[in-house]
């Protein structure tokens, strides 16, 4: 992950906050990482009060031990791994930080994907055409997106976060917001030292401990990371073989249907419904075809009996996507619409195909958290039924705000915009006499 906030690929946990990006096609957040901490997309966080550790750290500490010793960890690794281990306050203050996403994904999606990364990952391309065409057959997971997302997660493996794995785990599981899910990957952080794959001091990742050039969390790596040049280590830090190899698993384990595609632009005739432009709504892709749905480039669909949904992260003005199932293969990498788009669009640039014909709404603004906020407590006042008013805009009030849209005779596309609340504000319900 970039520079930005480096998270981490594979967060299971998908929080809130992931969801909100995903659904919302905000930008992104961190990958698989669970934690709410998005990559690309923080920018200035509020703050949440961080949870206080019930005991002391060292108390904590040996506790911890009994039980990576319990579960077959030799004390000299964990020993080794510990002996100069920082609680550290910036892991605290970043999981303590909720972001704003006061970004539109095309502002995410052009810093994603972009000339200069396009170039380095057909170069990169070129660089290990062999070893790519081997594992991309034998996976089934073509060159293109495993270098896609080499490419978005770690810029090459130019960003991949400067902690220390056992630092940040530590601290996050002693004293952060997700402190089981956190011991957890501290446990599977240690067995990996145990095997041997990589010594402490060189297991670095991002401040949620999403690792190396791939950026798996732990319990990823541990199920997914492969020796691919056979030197007995699983080296996602720096072996590209085992980076490509490693990546190529996961995204099989996650359903990439080879020699299908992840989707591709579309349009979309004068009246489609555009209610049913949901990342949850999906139907076979001959009905698409039935309501008008087109590719942008001219010719047919095709694969008409896959299942597809139409993805559009800025409303009716913005490009629309049709995305099947192996959209789905790359978001289980990282839970967020707009994370899974740029991976698919740097797919296509490195395999030569052309970038977004249609042109993304730059004159809109994004909203504040306190202008979603009120946006929902809006829509709720009114009726509209937006779910839990947490700034975080979701598929709920993606729905409310059609509701509203449609009540005024707009266009029901749920793209929540600086005049569409301005139209809130004006159509404020009465407030109700006390009494
Ligand atoms: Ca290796």
């Amino acid at each position: 992950m970039r520079p930005l906030l480096s998270l981490p690929v594979r967060l299971l946990l998908a929080t809130t906050i992931l969801a909100g990006c995903q659904t919302t096609g905000a930008p992104p957040v961190s990958a698989t990482t669970t934690s709410g901490a998005t990559k690309a997309t923080a920018a200035a966080p509020a703050s949440v009060a961080p949870a206080q550790p019930a005991v002391s750290f060292a108390d904590w500490l040996q506790a911890l031990r009994a039980e990576a010793l319990g579960q077959g960890i030799r004390a000299q690794t964990f020993d080794r791994a510990f002996a100069n281990v920082k609680l550290s306050d910036r892991v605290v203050e970043l999981d303590s930080s909720q972001p704003e996403f006061n970004r539109q994904p095309w502002q995410y999606l052009d810093s994603a994907v972009n000339d200069r990364r396009v170039q380095a990952g057909r170069q990169r391309i070129q660089d290990n055409g062999a070893l790519l065409r081997r594992i991309s057959q034998r996976s089934g997971v073509p060159a293109e997106i495993l270098v896609a997302f080499w490419g978005v997660e770690t810029d090459f493996g130019n960003f991949t976060g400067g902690f220390s794995v056992v630092d940040a785990l530590t601290t996050l599981a002693y004293e952060g917001r997700r402190a089981s899910y956190f011991r957890t990957e501290l446990l599977a952080a240690l067995r990996i030292l145990d095997s041997g794959d990589i010594p402490p001091e060189r297991m670095s990742g991002s401040w949620a401990g999403a690792m190396g050039q791939t950026q798996f969390m732990p319990t990823i790596f541990l199920k997914h990371a492969t020796d691919e040049d056979g030197d007995g280590r699983r080296d996602i830090w720096g072996s590209l073989p085992d980076v490509f190899a490693s990546t190529a698993k996961f995204v099989q384990a996650n359903g990439w249907r080879t020699g299908e595609r992840w989707g591709e632009e579309v349009t979309l005739p004068a009246g489609f419904p555009y209610e049913q432009a949901e990342y949850n709504i999906s139907k076979p892709v001959s009905e698409w075809r039935r309501l008008g749905v087109r590719p942008v480039n001219g010719g047919d669909l095709g694969g008409e009996e896959e299942r597809a949904a139409v993805l559009m992260l800025a409303g009716a003005q913005g490009p629309a996507f049709l995305v099947r199932e192996n959209f789905r293969a790359i978001m289980k990498y990282n839970p967020s619409t707009s994370y899974a788009l740029a991976v698919a669009l740097l797919s296509d640039r490195l395999a030569g195909r052309s970038g977004v014909q249609g042109s993304w709404p730059r004159h809109e603004p994004a909203l504040s958290r306190d202008e979603r906020i009120e946006l929902q407590e809006r829509l709720a006042s009114l009726g509209m039924e937006p779910g839990t008013a947490d700034g975080i805009v979701g598929a709920n009030t993606r729905n409310a705000v059609r509701r509203f849209q449609q009540s005024i005779g707009a266009v029901p596309d749920g793209f929540a915009t600086k005049s569409l609340l301005e139209r809130l504000r004006q159509s404020a319900a009465p407030v109700p006499a006390a009494g």
